[in-house]
């Protein structure tokens, strides 16, 4: 680790989407700094987060005390932290695909299922919110299937269009970990592995990964093919 390294802290909710850098961080073998945010309780609306990240929301990531938020944002910071794990494709097709792949993911189906679990950010009345949450949901498993379609290529048909999905004995990438996370949120919807196989097997793979591992560890989160009671 080069000296120019900044102190690393990183803002994340178990099971949000902050398990992206997250993982990352524990694959990069970075130190830094975990502080949970209880968004059922409402911490991200506190003076303190929200003078971090005004939009309330995880995950944040400190470097040397400076906030960055996005996931995208936060994904390009850790790849240039850590430039020889390759995160990314160095350049090229191969990388503006990688992170086309993430861009999917982050811009498209997050929001879809953003509409499900928070209807109320949406919409005023309950029948308006009942009606976000259920096209929501129809639009975020449209998007777990089609996932699972790419998930069930091999890397030589749209390795480099996927930011990794794990191609040989490679360690989860940025793609994998938020495939994984995307395939957890589908769980409450009653997703498993008989719906979604393929897309099972690769969330099975992160969960069971080193740097997964100890991520899902410190979230106390588990990885159910039955959505918790
Ligand atoms: N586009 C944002 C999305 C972040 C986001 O949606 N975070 C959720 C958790 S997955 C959150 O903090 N929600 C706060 C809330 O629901 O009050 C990013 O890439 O960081």
């Amino acid at each position: 680790m080069s000296s120019a390294m900044p102190a690393l802290q990183l803002y994340f909710s178990p099971g949000a989407c902050s398990f992206v850098p997250h993982l990352l961080l524990e694959r990069l073998g970075l130190p830094f700094e975990a502080h949970i945010v209880k968004l059922h309780k409402g911490e991200q609306f506190s003076d303190a987060f929200k003078a971090m990240n005004p939009l309330s929301q995880v995950p944040v990531l400190l470097l040397d005390g400076h906030p960055v938020t996005q996931i995208m944002a936060i994904v390009d910071a850790l790849d240039g932290l850590a430039p020889q794990a390759q995160l990314f494709p160095a350049e090229g097709l191969a990388r503006a695909r990688a992170w086309q792949q993430l861009a999917w993911m982050n811009g498209t189906i997050h929001p879809q299922f953003t509409r499900f679990f928070r209807p109320s950010a949406f919409a005023e009345t309950e029948a308006a919110q009942a009606e976000v949450k259920a096209s929501g949901q129809r639009a975020f498993m449209k998007s777990l299937v089609r996932l699972d379609e790419m998930a069930a290529l091999e890397p030589e048909e749209g390795g480099a269009a996927r930011a990794s999905f794990l191609g040989g004995a490679s360690e989860p990438g940025p793609a994998d970990a938020y495939a994984m996370v995307l395939m957890r949120w589908g769980t409450l919807m009653g997703a498993d592995g008989d719906t979604l196989p393929h897309l099972w097997g690769l969330a099975r793979r992160v969960a069971l990964s080193p740097a997964g591992e100890r991520a899902m560890a410190r979230e106390r989160i588990e990885l159910s093919a039955k959505p918790a009671a």
